[in-house]
């Protein structure tokens, strides 16, 4: 649960706050100076009507003045007793100064201009002349004899300068009104609208997310501002609690039944062993991408076996996939969050994208991850590499995973099931902040030998931050044993080998084989029938594979997925068996991966030339030995090939599942439903996880080129009856132990997986504590 923002400036109040504080501010200050500007015109009204009668009283003197030799003794004496006056001034016709009292007379430049002005038009003249020593206030009023003739000006100067005084205080006084009234208003409205609304509704919100993840024993909040919303707000929790009630129930009911594990038996598993909390996945590959394609967002799904394997869980259980947004058009598809509900048009969960800079992916996931651990746990012969620059970010890229679900989940409980070799810090980073989080790790790829793991410059960091995990998984036990000898060898780790656990200071992991498997192809959005049938005619005309065998390859083009191992068999095939020729094609699906390495683009070249050089020693006709599509198929597409094809070929060099050997077997159920759909042969590599689960497949080492093509020879011929027998094996096997029986044993181990105390000394323990799986049981 999120907690509620430390800043209520953040908030919406606070916004709202800050409009009205700003218009309170603008009447204010209007108000202010309209009152200042009247202040300002009723003193200089004030000015101009002393000037003008001083000037009246004066004005017979000074004309009888201005008929004398010395003017200025005339109006000496009449200027005293009057405030702000400066002096009076008279000006002859001609604009010459002839007396000023008052000593104003070095004053006579600021007075020329209103006294032309006053003898040009004949009447007053008012104006006020700013200084920078004050302002004055100037009446010029022009001196007539009797026959109204002008005979000179009278000046009158006023000094304005406590006017321009009373304007600036008068604008200070304002300023801090408004200021005043601004803030007055600011925490008046934003603190009673955070009080009476923001609050309570946020309250309520935070409520509706833990009724939603099923923690919410309580009331709903108090105070919300309409009664309507309370009432409606307990009826809602209240028909909540009795229907969740409801479907534990049914859930529980569903469970002990011995159905076949479904998405709706997964389901309702989940609700069972997440305990009401939400599941949250995070892995690197997101599971749905937006690229541009002329220029308009496009969705793909990826490639990826770990998608392949965890779409299905959390569709049937709901819940939030944290991945890095990888998509040019990720971004523009989701909101501000990053987070966009799918999948799209029927939405079951929300995805999370994660962003990280162009650096960081270089060297987070194209160095560290696929240069350095992906050869590392994958025994290739392609040397690691390990670089200081790429393990920082992988260090950053991990902190920024963690960090975007410990942000999404707030103070909310959770099940957290981290995925693969990328992001093997997260689960320490995870329980360091949140110890009470349940947190899985699941590793899809082997895990070498600690005498080959040694080599990893940052093993003692990648071991410790696997270890923040309460549950550790991998594909076989096989890798467990290797993961837990590693632990003993290089970390300061209490092991316990019968419960299969590694304790790192009081905190224990479990370490568990999950090995993972598909759903069916129905649920994947495949076609069927006669729509499957004419999709499989098209495909078969596109290539002219008509009255052909079909072999069917699907890979990443990764190196070790034996690619060219599968070229060089086919090859030795039609060298061996001239019989095939013409008669049998191989089609290999290849989507390009981690092209930004150098290694990963040479290899799509070199698989092309070995196609081209293989294809040009025995194309025939219409006819070629290798079809090498490089593309990314979808998933109706790879389902259509999978039916056509007799033999399936999966040839890694090392893998730690391989999810298409068990596509191809899921592809080969209802074999009567569809023409020309048949049983077929698988051909596995012996260095595939899934050769453990799959043994009625024709076990190869694929660099043994020899052995390789006599099985796919083999696989050819092999008797109608034989390939019944061992396919409807492969296939009880796969639907019994599909992707969702996974995700159940997974889950169902993490909510055992549960630190407990260390047995007294004395007490021998009887049973094998730790976890458990229920559908063995
Ligand atoms: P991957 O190495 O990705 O998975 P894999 O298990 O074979 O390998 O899964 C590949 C998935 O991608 C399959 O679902 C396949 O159908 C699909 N795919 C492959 N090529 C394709 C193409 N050209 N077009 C479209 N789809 C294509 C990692 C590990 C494996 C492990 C999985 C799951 O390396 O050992 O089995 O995770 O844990």
């Amino acid at each position: 649960m999120k907690s509620l923002p430390a800043r209520p400036l953040r908030s919406r109040s606070a916004r709202f706050g800050l409009v009205v504080a700003l218009l309170a501010m603008t009447v204010t200050g209007a108000v202010s100076w309209f009152q200042i500007h009247s202040e300002q015109q009723s003193g200089l009204d004030d000015l101009e009507r002393r000037a003008s009668l001083l000037a009246h009283r004066n004005a017979a003197a000074a004309i009888m003045a201005l008929g004398q030799p010395e003017p200025q003794v005339a109006i000496g004496d009449r200027l005293d007793g009057h405030s702000r006056l400066l002096g009076i001034a008279i000006f002859r016709a001609n604009g010459e100064l002839a007396a000023a009292g008052n000593g104003i007379a070095d004053m006579a430049s600021l007075m020329s201009d209103p006294v032309a002005e006053a003898l040009a038009h004949g009447e007053d003249f008012v104006t006020l002349r700013r200084a920078r020593d004050g302002s004055t206030h100037i009446l010029a009023r022009p001196l007539k004899d009797a026959a109204g003739t002008p005979v000179g000006t009278l000046v009158v100067l006023h000094d304005a300068l406590y006017l321009d005084d009373r304007l600036t205080r008068g604008m200070v006084q304002g300023l801090v009104l408004a200021l005043a009234v601004g803030l007055g208003m600011f925490l008046l409205t934003a603190g009673l609208a955070w009080m009476f609304f923001e609050r309570p509704l946020h309250l309520l919100a935070l409520w509706m997310r833990r009724l939603r993840f099923g923690n919410t024993p309580e009331l709903p909040p108090r105070g919300l501002p309409v009664r309507r919303l309370a009432d409606e707000t307990r009826h809602l929790a209240a028909s909540f609690r009795a229907a969740r009630m409801k479907e534990r129930e049914a859930a529980q009911e569903f469970v002990r039944s011995d159905k076949a594990w479904t998405r709706d038996r997964l389901r309702a598993h989940a609700i069972d062993a997440l305990n009401g909390e939400p599941l949250v996945v995070v892995s690197n590959r997101e599971p749905y991408m937006h690229q541009l394609r002329d220029g308009k967002p496009v969705l793909v799904r990826p490639a990826s076996g770990l998608v392949t394997g965890l779409d299905p869980v959390l569709r049937a259980t709901g819940g939030l996939w944290v991945a890095h947004g990888a998509g040019d058009a990720d971004r523009q598809t989701a909101d501000s969050a990053g987070c966009i509900p799918v999948p799209p048009g029927d939405p079951r969960y929300t995805l999370k994208r994660v962003w990280i800079t162009k650096q960081e992916e270089e060297g987070y996931y194209y160095g560290f991850s696929n240069e350095g651990l992906w050869p590392l746990c994958h025994l290739t012969h392609e040397r690691p590499v390990f670089r200081a620059s790429d393990w920082e970010q992988y260090v950053r890229a991990n902190e920024r995973f963690a960090g975007a679900v410990l942000d999404e989940l707030g103070e909310e409980r959770a099940v957290v099931m981290v995925q693969d070799y990328q992001l093997a810090l997260v689960p320490g980073l995870l329980k360091a902040q949140r110890p009470d989080l349940r947190v899985g790790l699941f590793w899809h790829i082997p895990w070498p030998n600690a005498e080959a793991f040694r080599i990893c410059p940052y093993r003692v960091e990648l071991l410790q931050g696997m270890l923040g995990a309460d549950l550790v998984g991998f594909h076989l036990q096989q890798h467990g044993n290797n993961f837990l000898e590693s632990v003993d060898r290089m970390v300061e780790a209490k092991l316990d080998w019968d419960r299969f656990s590694a304790e790192i200071k009081g905190h224990t992991s479990f370490v568990r084989p999950f090995p993972i498997s598909v759903q069916r192809w129905s649920e994947r959005g495949v076609a069927s029938g006669a729509a499957l049938a004419r999709q499989i005619e098209s495909l078969v005309e596109q290539h002219q594979l008509q009255g052909c065998a079909i072999g069917v390859g699907v890979d990443r083009i990764d190196y070790t997925k034996g690619i060219a191992e599968r070229f060089r068999a086919v090859e030795r095939l039609f060298e061996k068996h001239p019989e095939h020729r013409g008669k049998f094609s191989f089609v290999q699906l290849g989507a390009p991966s981690r092209v930004h390495i150098p290694k990963y683009r040479d290899l799509i070249t070199e698989l092309e030339q070995l196609a081209d050089s293989i294809n040009w020693k025995y194309q025939d006709g219409s006819w070629k030995p290798i079809h090498f599509l490089v593309d990314h198929h979808d998933a109706p597409r790879v389902y259509a090939f999978l039916r056509i094809a007799s033999v399936c070929v999966v040839s890694s060099l090392h893998d730690g599942m391989n999810l298409v050997s068990k596509e191809f077997v899921a592809a080969k159920e209802d074999v009567e439903d569809t023409a020309p759909a048949s049983d077929g042969v698988l051909v596995l590599s012996e260095f595939a996880g899934a050769a453990r689960d799959l043994p009625e497949a024709l076990i190869i080492n694929p660099y043994d080129t020899e052995e390789f093509a006599a099985a796919i020879h083999l696989a050819i011929t092999m008797e109608p009856s034989e390939k019944q027998q061992r396919m409807t094996r492969m296939r009880l096997r796969v639907e019994e132990n599909n992707i969702y029986r996974w995700a159940a044993d997974f889950l169902t181990s993490l909510a055992h997986a549960k630190p407990r105390p260390a047995p007294h000394p004395e007490v021998t323990a009887t049973s094998t504590p730790g976890v458990s799986t229920p559908s063995n049981s």
